[in-house]
């Protein structure tokens, strides 16, 4: 018996969501103390670590585990390892994403899918998509532990380049679940390989790309849990986020072209230096994006200079602008502006400004029931929660987009992400992980 979106989420409403949170005992025989193994989970988060963390690195150095890349493929072997010693057995999907499935006591129904991605940026952190990844096999692996079934069968996931460092263009493998990849995508080169190959690489089948669809209803709800990646849950000292919405994200490439010359005899006056011209973008990016209230964002993040030598004026400049907000309307205007003032800046350094949008990530509004069951679940182990918004995109906004969402945050410290630094402190790592399992039993009931 499959169940539509409708009957889920009104038996969601339906759930005696007093049965957690307002006595010790939990309707689902848990007790009111963490049952989750944290210390467990800490040993899979420094075990995962190791690949792709820099030769005389330690975890404090992070890590580049860049999308398809050998550490990837080893980081991915590993987690399959994991699943395998949790007693379920990973496959990979045509795109390259990661699955296995737990038997419910009734088959018939849509499973709670729920993970995140183990893929990093360059020079990454050691919990972006890692804690999500691995306490969905920690809550696998307790279950097990404590011999329950849920009614509903339980699928994880770990999605394939979330990141989208590699090919630039992020949310890959959860795209190609939800029939987002763009025309001509697996035909992408970058760092001299195809897209299509890299996917093979990490055991997908390019060819066959259309089976790691998925179909609205194959899924009863998807729950990610992720760091915060911002400096929110760590300032209010509140160790739970309930996520209300994940932001759009446009990403363009800009190409400036300029004259090269001899930096040494050509006149200030008679120069046509593409790297001012780029300059005056990224202040204009800046200055745009700040000029109204709210929290939209602007990051030129990447830059190439062409011919890269101190002693020639730069012809060339490629940079990426990339800007988020919840509201897509909002990040369209402010591009229009931002290649208003490229128009004007193309004129005074006498170059071309070319601006290609490259990306659009439509942002996604978390499931409302969702929502209050994991503020629930964070109750049912006194954990004080708090909603919020995600400045982040993840592959939950993908999921958005074929049946009920929601997402569990956990602090990171000082707000930094992306970056070595980028640290959970262990003791949220495991309660963002008990808080999943909660979640997960009320929803899958
Ligand atoms: O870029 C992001 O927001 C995510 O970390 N991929
Ligand atoms: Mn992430
Ligand atoms: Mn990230």
């Amino acid at each position: 018996m499959s169940q539509t979106r409708r009957e889920f989420l009104a038996f969601l409403s339906a759930v005696p969501l007093a049965s957690l949170g307002d006595r010790p005992d939990s309707a689902d025989g848990l007790p009111g103390t963490m049952v989750v193994n944290g210390e467990r989970l800490r040993r899979h988060l420094e075990g995962l670590s190791l690949f792709g963390r820099q030769a005389d690195g330690t975890f404090a150095s992070g890590v580049s585990r860049v999308g398809y890349s050998d550490a990837d493929v080893a980081g991915r072997s590993y987690a399959m390892d994991l699943m395998r010693q949790a007693g379920i057995e990973p496959r990979v999907d045509a795109a390259g994403n990661i699955l296995a499935r737990r038997p419910g006591t009734d088959d018939s129904l849509a499973p709670l899918l729920f993970g995140s991605h183990i893929d990093s940026v360059p020079n990454g952190g050691n919990f972006d998509g890692d804690l999500g990844s691995l306490a969905a096999i920690e809550v696998i692996q307790t279950l097990r532990e404590r011999n329950m079934t849920t009614r509903r069968p339980l699928e994880i996931v770990v999605w394939a380049n979330e990141e989208g460092f590699a090919f630039g263009n992020g949310l890959c493998g959860s795209r190609a679940a939800a029939g987002q990849l763009v025309e001509g995508e697996l035909d992408h080169v970058w760092n001299g390989g195809k897209k299509a190959d890299a996917i093979r690489r990490i055991g997908g089948h390019p060819d066959r790309i259309s089976e790691a669809r998925r179909t609205p209803g194959s899924f009863a709800c998807y729950l990610e849990l992720h760091i915060e990646q911002g400096g929110t849950l760590d300032r209010a000292g509140i160790p739970i986020g309930v996520v209300e919405g994940i932001v759009s994200i446009d990403r363009y490439e800009v190409t400036i072209r300029g004259m090269a010359n001899h930096a040494g005899t050509t006149p200030m006056p008679d120069r046509r230096d593409a790297l001012i011209a780029a300059s005056h973008v990224a202040i204009a990016v800046n200055e745009i994006v700040t000029s109204e209230p709210g929290r939209q964002v602007g990051t030129v993040g990447q830059l190439v200079v062409v011919p890269n030598a101190p002693n020639v004026i730069p012809g060339l400049v490629r940079h990426t602008i990339e800007l988020r907000d919840l509201s897509a309307d909002k990040i369209r205007r402010l591009a229009d502006l931002v290649r208003s003032r490229a128009r004007d800046i193309a004129t005074r350094t006498k170059t071309t400004i070319e601006i290609t949008h490259s990306s659009h990530h439509e942002g996604a509004m978390a499931t409302p029931e969702i929502q209050a069951i994991i503020e629930k679940a964070a109750a049912a182990v006194s954990l004080p929660s708090q909603r919020m918004p995600s400045g982040a995109g993840h592959d939950a906004q993908m999921m958005a987009t074929l049946g009920p969402m929601g997402m569990i945050f956990v602090p990171s410290v000082g707000g930094i992400s992306h970056s070595p630094q980028e640290l959970s402190r262990w003791e949220d790592c495991t309660r963002g992980a008990e808080v999943l399992l909660r979640s997960v039993l009320l929803l899958s009931r």
